[in-house]
């Protein structure tokens, strides 16, 4: 366990070298009164987990996977904001860390070739008007160069892509200073255009037809912009305009 001095938005740094799921643990946290903001880390996961329940292949100690437990006070209903800026954060660590240039699939996803290179899942505990706390869990492919093969087909690592073994810690020092910059951005000064920008200019979703999937339903639709809460705006069957506020967007190709 490592204090972070002079870092007012995460405060501590729990290391582990292996663990069920740092979410699962991070949420564990969360329920302690008055807990720090706390980065946990963990070499390897046996149950990482998805959305919806689903497996995070992370048993290998060649990927970051972390889980960033924070009070922001912000309403629970823009809660989605805070998984878009981590996103942004995670896509700008990894291309200043390594110089590849990743992009976002909204809401959630982090690609590079075309493929999934980190996955982002957020957690959280809120009352009506206000968050108890928040975990957002990111596991990012780092130097593996092999996946399950259910999911071979569309996992990537920055090995994978860029040919060499990168610094984990490299990256995640970058994590740490560039999601402190935007989170201060939104919470000091209500700014998250900023993180707008940068994830409308890295996008993979806009611009093109995607799938919206809401349990068996789904739509194909066209991708136009990404709002100032982070909703996605697309253009639907009926050629209207609508706000994609929760639900699952799958990228056609991707
Ligand atoms: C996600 O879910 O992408 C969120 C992943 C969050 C993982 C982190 S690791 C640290 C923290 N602790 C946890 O327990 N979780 C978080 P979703 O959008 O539902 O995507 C899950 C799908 O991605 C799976 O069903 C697979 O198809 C695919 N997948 C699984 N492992 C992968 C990997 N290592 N790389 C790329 N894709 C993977």
């Amino acid at each position: 366990e490592i204090a972070l001095s002079g870092n007012d938005v995460i405060k501590r740094v729990v290391y582990l070298q292996s663990i069920d799921s740092t979410n699962k643990y991070a949420k564990e946290l969360g329920h302690q009164e008055n807990f720090e903001s706390t980065l946990v880390i963990a070499e390897t996961q046996t149950l990482g987990r998805g959305r919806l329940g689903r497996t995070w292949a992370s048993g290998e100690k060649q990927g970051i996977w972390m889980s960033l437990l924070l009070k922001p006070t912000i309403q629970p209903t823009l809660a989605a904001r805070m998984t878009l800026l981590a996103a942004a954060a995670v896509s700008e660590a990894i291309d200043a860390a390594t110089g590849l240039c990743t992009f976002i699939k909204w809401p959630n996803d982090i690609i590079l070739d075309d493929k999934k290179v980190c996955g982002i899942l957020t957690e959280m505990s809120a009352e009506l008007n206000h968050i108890n706390y928040l975990v957002l869990g990111i596991g990012i492919n780092v130097n593996q160069i092999e996946f399950p093969a259910e999911i071979q087909e569309k996992a990537t690592s920055l090995k994978n892509v860029g040919g060499q073994d990168y610094n984990r810690l490299e990256i995640v020092v970058k994590f740490i200073e560039i999601f402190s910059k935007y989170y201060r951005l939104l919470i000091e000064e209500n700014d998250f255009g900023t993180v707008i920008e940068y994830v409308v200019r890295k996008s993979a979703t806009l611009d093109r037809e995607v799938d919206v999937t809401a349990g068996a339903n789904k739509r194909r639709v066209f991708a136009k912009d990404i709002d100032e809460n982070g909703n996605l705006i697309v253009i639907n069957e009926s050629g209207e305009e609508e706000a994609i506020f929760y639900g699952e967007v799958s990228v056609r190709g991707i």
